[in-house]
C-alpha cells in the first residue's frame, strides 16, 4: 500500500482507532493475561460495533492462542489479536472487482442516503486512476437532484455521467450507458441507483427490470451488485441484504462513512453476518476517499500497529 493510502486509511479510521488502540492504552491492564483483560478486551471490541457474535468467537480464538503459546504483555496479546482477527476477515481474495464484462457492468444498490452516488463517482474515478475507462449511468431519475448530483460527482471524477431526464425509465438509462460505453470504448459501466421510491415493492420491481436489461445487454451483467452500506448505521446491513438480494444477485459490500465513525469493528461484523465480501470502503467526502478493502492493513490501522 503506497504512503498515501496508508495515512488516508489511517486517518479515516481515526475515530475507531481512538477507541480501540487508545482504549488497549487507557482501560486494559495487560500485567496479569487473566478473565478481567480478556473482558476489558471484549468490551473495547463491542463498542466498536464488531458484533457480539463476531467478538465472542474472536475472544475464544484469541483465548486458546495465548494459553496455547503462554503469551504475556500487551505486544503479545495484541499481536495474538491481529492475528485472530485476520482469520475472521480472511485476506483470501475473493475481494477484487468481477470486471470480464464487455463492457463490465457495477449496479450501486443501498437504501436512502447510504452514499451511493458519491462512492459510484469515486470508484470510477479510482477506475479511471487504474486505467480503466468508465462511464457513469444515472438511473436514480427519481429524484433530479440525484442526476444532477451525479453529474457534479463525475466532473470531479473526470468520469462522464449519461443522464435521462427526471422521471424517465432507469431501466433505459442504464442501457444506453452500457451503448454508449460501446460506441466510446469505455470498458467498466458504473449505474447508480435509487435507495428510494414511492413504495419497497417499486424499487425493487425497478431493480429487477433494470437488471434483466443490462443482462440482455451484456450476458452475466450486472458483473458487480454493489451494496452500499453506511457503517454508521451499519446494525442493519443484514436486513438490508437480505431485502435488496430479492432484486439484485449481491457481489459485494461497499462500506462508506467510515470516517465518521468510532465503530469500524462493523466492518468484521458485517462480513460474517452477510456472507458478501467488503470490497471498498469509504473514508472521507473527497473523490480520492475510496479504498479497496485490504484486511491486514484494515486491522493494522485499527489496532494502532504500524
Ligand atoms: N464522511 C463521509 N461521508 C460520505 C461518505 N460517503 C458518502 N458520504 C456522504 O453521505 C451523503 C450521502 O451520499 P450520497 O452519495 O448522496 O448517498 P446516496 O445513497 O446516493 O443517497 P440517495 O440517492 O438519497 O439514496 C453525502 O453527503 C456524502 O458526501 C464517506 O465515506 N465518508
Ligand atoms: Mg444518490
Amino acid at each position: 500500500m503506497s504512503e498515501n493510502l496508508w495515512s488516508r486509511m489511517k486517518e479515516g479510521l481515526r475515530r475507531t482507532r481512538e477507541r480501540i488502540a487508545d482504549g488497549f492504552e487507557s482501560y486494559i491492564d495487560f500485567s496479569a493475561v487473566d478473565e478481567e483483560m480478556f473482558d476489558e478486551l471484549e468490551a473495547i471490541l463491542v463498542q466498536a460495533d464488531m458484533g457480539v457474535y463476531t467478538t465472542e468467537r474472536v475472544l475464544s480464538d484469541l483465548r486458546e492462542a495465548v494459553k496455547a503459546d503462554n503469551l504475556q504483555g500487551q505486544e503479545q496479546v495484541i499481536g495474538a489479536l491481529e492475528r485472530v482477527l485476520m482469520n475472521a476477515v480472511p485476506d483470501d481474495g475473493g475481494r477484487d472487482l468481477l470486471l470480464d464484462g464487455d463492457p463490465s457492468v457495477i449496479m450501486l444498490v443501498g437504501v436512502n442516503g447510504v452514499g451511493k452516488t458519491t462512492s459510484a463517482a469515486k470508484l470510477a474515478w479510482r477506475l479511471k486512476e487504474e486505467g480503466h475507462s468508465p462511464l457513469l449511468g444515472a438511473a436514480d431519475t427519481f429524484r433530479a437532484a440525484g442526476i444532477e448530483q451525479l453529474e457534479l460527482w463525475g466532473e470531479r471524477a473526470g468520469v462522464d455521467v449519461i443522464r435521462h431526464a427526471s422521471g424517465s425509465d432507469p431501466a433505459a438509462v442504464a442501457y444506453d450507458t452500457i451503448n454508449a460505453a460501446r460506441a466510446r470504448g469505455c470498458d467498466v459501466v458504473l449505474i447508480d441507483t435509487a435507495g428510494r421510491l414511492h413504495t419497497r415493492k417499486n424499487l425493487m420491481e425497478e431493480l429487477r427490470k433494470m437488471c434483466r436489461v443490462v443482462d440482455r445487454e451484456v450476458p452475466g451483467a450486472p458483473h458487480e451488485g454493489m451494496l452500499v452500506v453506511d457503517a454508521t448505521t451499519g446494525q442493519n446491513a443484514l436486513r438490508q441484504a437480505e431485502m435488496f438480494r430479492e432484486a439484485v444477485p449481491l457481489t459485494g459490500v461497499l462500506l462508506t462513512k467510515l470516517d465518521g465513525t468510532a465503530k469500524g469493528g462493523i466492518v468484521v461484523a458485517i462480513e460474517e453476518q452477510t456472507g458478501i465480501k467488503v470490497k471498498y470502503v469509504g473514508l472521507g467526502e473527497q473523490v480520492q476517499d475510496l479504498q479497496p478493502f485490504r484486511p491486514g492493513d484494515f486491522i493494522r490501522a485499527l489496532l494502532g500497529r504500524e
